[in-house]
């Protein structure tokens, strides 16, 4: 008789991990990027949340460094069925950035260097439970993987976790980014395998 509980079966799949419907586990980082990684001096990177009314806060990469970090440990899962396990990330969480913000608004919309956006309800970037991350895996990001810096949603499919990023903008109707208005779903819960509009 075993005494491991079925889900139990050593070293890949600890207790607690758990695919979403649809995905398979990988050991590899994919890129995926929809257009060339732009290059972004940290002399001129700025981080820029911009409420409903047009009031500005901004972080040059000093400010933002000297933040409270945190160290993010999660599992990523990407629309085109891929998801990794046990990520190391180290950044700011979006509750810190948006504590000096006084805001009514329940929509957001990331947008990057190079023009890349995406749309999240603003509930969803706090708790805990988004940062703007600028290491992984023990290094500064890697260009190709967002750096100087990104954002990170791990509890929504990886599109929304945009790249580059530089600016929040709070908003008080939703505005949906470059991959919802391709199709993709508004929202984008893994676990409800929300991929394209209408799942
Ligand atoms: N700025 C920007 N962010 C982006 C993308 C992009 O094309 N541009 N692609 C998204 C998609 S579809 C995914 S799956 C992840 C991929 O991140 P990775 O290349 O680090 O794996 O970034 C997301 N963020
Ligand atoms: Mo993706």
């Amino acid at each position: 008789m075993s005494v491991f509980s079925p889900g139990f079966r050593g070293r890949s799949r600890p207790a607690g991990h758990q695919l979403p419907p649809g995905q398979y586990e990988t050991d590899d980082f994919p890129v995926l990027s929809a257009g060339p990684t732009p290059r972004i001096s940290l002399d001129t990177w700025t981080f820029t949340i911009v409420d409903e009314t047009g009031g500005r806060h901004s972080w040059n990469w000093a400010e933002f460094n000297a933040l409270p970090q945190t160290s993010p440990h999660v599992d990523i899962h990407c629309v085109t069925r891929w998801s990794k396990f046990d990520t190391d990330w180290v950044g700011v969480s979006l509750d810190t950035l948006l504590e000096p913000v006084e805001t009514q608004a329940e929509f957001a919309l990331a947008v990057s260097y190079g023009g890349y956006t995406t749309n999240v309800p603003l509930e969803d970037l706090t708790d805990g439970k988004a940062w703007i991350v600028h290491r992984f895996g023990g290094h500064d990001l890697a260009p190709e993987h967002g750096g100087p810096a990104r954002l990170l949603i791990p509890h929504l499919y990886f599109w929304k976790s945009a790249k580059w990023v530089t600016e929040l903008r709070l908003l008080d109707e939703d505005e949906p980014g470059f991959w919802e208005n391709a199709g993709y779903h508004d929202y984008g819960d893994p676990w409800r395998e929300q991929r394209y509009q209408g799942d």
